[in-house]
Formats: C-alpha cells, sequence, structure tokens
C-alpha cells in the first residue's frame, strides 16, 4: 500500500540521459516518506494508494539543497553597505568596528531564541522557493560558546521552517578580536578545544574554514583539517575567493566534500578536484554583491567532469539573498552554467557537497520523498524568472510542509 500517488505531473528526476531526467506524464508514489516508484503515467504498475493526488500538470523536481550558507547571525550590515556606497573604504569601515566581526559582535550578544527566530525569517523564505535542505555553518561566535549556541540554533530553525538541516563547524572564519594577533593561540583552540567538543555534543555534520590572505593560511587550515580528521569529520573550504592559495588542492588532500566560491581555482586546483572527487561549489550572489570580475573557470570545470553545484552563500556581508531561484539565475548570466548544470547543482551535486547523495539530490525510487512542485511548463524557467513566484507545493520526507509563510 502506498501512502500517496502524485498523478498529473511531470517530473524533472535530475537523473539519467534526458535534459533533466524528465519524465512527461509522469506518476510518483510515495511509501514510509520515500519515493516507492516513478516513472511515466503509462508504465506506472498496479498498486493501492492510501490517497491520489492530481497536480494540474504541474512539475516535480527534488526539493532544492542549498549547500553553503551562513544563514545564522544577529543583526545585518546594511549600514556599513550603504556607507560603502557613499565611498567609504573596507578599512575605514573596518577601522570603525564594522565587517565580520561586527557580526561576531553582535552574534556574541544574541540569545539562541534570537538567533532561530531571525534565521527562520530567512530559512522559510528559502523554503518558499521550494528548499528542503539548507547547509548552514557557524563562525559568527568565533568562541565555543558562541559557536555552539549558532548550531543548536541552525538545527532548532530546520524545525520550525520544516527543512533538513546539515551543520559545519565554521571556527575558522575570521581571527576574534581577543586574540590580537595570536594566530597560533586561536588556531589551538579550535584544534583542541573546539572540534573536539562540537564533536562530542553531536553538534557538525562536517568542519569548514576560510582559506585566504584576510583570513586563515594553508598551513592553519591543514591543522584545522587534521583535526577534524582526528573526529571522523568530512571537511568543506572556502577556496580561492579572493586569491588562489591552492586551498583546491588542500582540500582534495583530506577528500574534502567540496571545495567553494573558487573565482581564482588554477589548472591544478581543477585536477585535484577532480582526482578526489570534490564537488566544486560556486556562489554567485557573493560574486554578484562584491562586484567582484574574476569569474571561476567553469569551462575547465566542465571540460574536466568536475561536480558543480551552485548555492546562495547567504550571509550579512557578501551575500544577503535568501534566494535560491537568483542564485539558479546568477549562475547561468553571470557565470555561463546552462540552466541544466544550475539545476543539477541545486539538486543532485548539491547533494553530493553534504555527502547525502544516496538519500536526497533526484527522484529515484527509494530515496527521501523530499519534493517541489512548481508552475511552471519548463524545468528552464527555475533559473529563468528573477522574482516569481513558482512553488506550489513542498514535501519533506513524504510529508506535505507547504504553506509555511515566507
Ligand atoms: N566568505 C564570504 O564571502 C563570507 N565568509 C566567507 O568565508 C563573508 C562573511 C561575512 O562577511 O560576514
Ligand atoms: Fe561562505
Amino acid at each position: 500500500m502506498w501512502d500517496l500517488l502524485l498523478t498529473d505531473c511531470h517530473a524533472a528526476t535530475m537523473t539519467g540521459a534526458e535534459p533533466y531526467g524528465a519524465i512527461r506524464d509522469a506518476a510518483i508514489a510515495i511509501a514510509g516518506g520515500r519515493i516507492a516508484w516513478v516513472g511515466a503515467a503509462k508504465a506506472l504498475p498496479q498498486h493501492d494508494a492510501r490517497e491520489t493526488r492530481p497536480l494540474d500538470g504541474a512539475w516535480v523536481t527534488p526539493g532544492l539543497i542549498d549547500c553553503h550558507t551562513h544563514l545564522v547571525f544577529a543583526g545585518n550590515r546594511a549600514r556599513e553597505w550603504e556607507l560603502r556606497a557613499k565611498g567609504a573604504t573596507y578599512e575605514d569601515i573596518a577601522r570603525a568596528g564594522g565587517g565580520i566581526l561586527s557580526t561576531v559582535r553582535a552574534t556574541r550578544e544574541a540569545s539562541e531564541d534570537a538567533l532561530v527566530q531571525s534565521a527562520t525569517g530567512r530559512a522559510r523564505a528559502m523554503a518558499h522557493q521550494g528548499v528542503t535542505t539548507l547547509e548552514i555553518k557557524s563562525g559568527y561566535g568565533l568562541d565555543l560558546e558562541t559557536e555552539s549556541r549558532m548550531l543548536r540554533a541552525a538545527a532548532r530553525v530546520g524545525e520550525a521552517a520544516k527543512i533538513r538541516i546539515s551543520r559545519s563547524f565554521l571556527g575558522a572564519h575570521a581571527l576574534p578580536p581577543e586574540y590580537g594577533d595570536n594566530r597560533k593561540a586561536y588556531v589551538d583552540l579550535v584544534c583542541h578545544e573546539m572540534i573536539p567538543a562540537i564533536a562530542e555534543a553531536g553538534l557538525v555534520d562536517a568542519v569548514d574554514a576560510f582559506c585566504e590572505t584576510i583570513a586563515f593560511t594553508p598551513a592553519e587550515t591543514e591543522r584545522v583539517f587534521a583535526a577534524a580528521r582526528a573526529h571522523k569529520l568530512r571537511v568543506r573550504l572556502h577556496a580561492e575567493q579572493l586569491s588562489d592559495q591552492g586551498g583546491a588542492a588542500l582540500a582534495a588532500k583530506y577528500h574534502a566534500l567540496s571545495a567553494d566560491h573558487l573565482e581564482h581555482l588554477s589548472d591544478d586546483g581543477i585536477a585535484a578536484l577532480k582526482q578526489s572527487g570534490t564537488v566544486a561549489v560556486v556562489l554567485p550572489c557573493a560574486f554578484y554583491f562584491l562586484r567582484e570580475t574574476r569569474k571561476p573557470p567553469i569551462v575547465a570545470l566542465r571540460s574536466a567532469n568536475v561536480p558543480i553545484a551552485v548555492a546562495t552563500d547567504c550571509n550579512p556581508g557578501t551575500s544577503p539573498t535568501a534566494s535560491p531561484l537568483m542564485a539558479l539565475n546568477m549562475a547561468c548570466t553571470l557565470y555561463g552554467l546552462t540552466p541544466e548544470e544550475a539545476i543539477t547543482g541545486m539538486t543532485r551535486h548539491a547533494a553530493r557537497a553534504l555527502g547525502l547523495e544516496a538519500e536526497i539530490g533526484t527522484l529515484e525510487a527509494n530515496k527521501s520523498a523530499d519534493l517541489a512542485i512548481w508552475a511552471i511548463a519548463d524545468p528552464a524557467e527555475l533559473a529563468y524568472w528573477i522574482g516569481a513566484d513558482l512553488l506550489r507545493g513542498r514535501y519533506l520526507k513524504g510529508r506535505s510542509v507547504h504553506g509555511t509563510k515566507p
């Protein structure tokens, strides 16, 4: 007995040889929270279902997966952005206490409830655009207590917005002010105290770091990766965003799930990612907001067959957006991905970037029934419209969870 049978729909399964893995005039059966059957309606096996729901010719895709966000934070940096628009430099703003450390200050002062409340608003906006899985990083606490609070808040946001959450510990995001220039002492804290405590408390799925001239060196990043490995945690990396630090190769050496940003990725970096099977995550909204000009080497990544994922990078400093559909559009307009590549990058490849490819990311029998239902006539529309209201339904683990207000 199936729990639910979805009929009168088209399925973009995001797997198989057809563009978008499309099956026109499809049916999708759900049982026990999983996809029990998906295929052409005319091939539907004889089977009882407790409920049948016709979808008026809508398209069904895997629920969208935003695999790189900093969704939990307090305050925002609109004021700072306004000062920049009036000519203030990054240094002026930093001297006035702005930048990433202003978000750290605000986040340290915020209660767990306040963090949950502000992030849930953003998560609901994402849910309203078809997101069923969201990765959330810590990294605005930079002390064990606040990092842990952010990670607990992230789990609660998932409950409140009915979204599956994957959590990453990003203690190596910035050097906290109380450490002055004592970089080693802070990296020691991350490796010897924070990672063990956070792993022990079961607060994370992976460990991330920001490898950049303005953040942590490759040697410091490697120490963080080694500590993660000692606690059996997979790693991912903010790599090659503003300069080529060899971060992608370092990530590959530690079999990272993903290397993210990659505007300055070299040919050697591409070869390393290919060899380790690491997903290249591109974040075009941050590129846009920072008015960057150097783009990630999409053509070379494509010809090396490195899987490319697309995410929002939602954060108050460089990507103040809760719109995964806009990230799809920008992946196409700014980076030159095809709509099919972009949507694959927010479903199948994003699942792999989270190590969840056996569970989510495509419409296939036995995967979790995490679905998005869209009022569109062609899957490419998901990357085409800007600011449209396209979602008609959302299922998480087989349960209808649409209607949570944005
Ligand atoms: N790269 C980014 O673009 C963000 N973090 C990172 O590692 C910026 C975060 C911020 O400015 O608050
Ligand atoms: Fe980021």
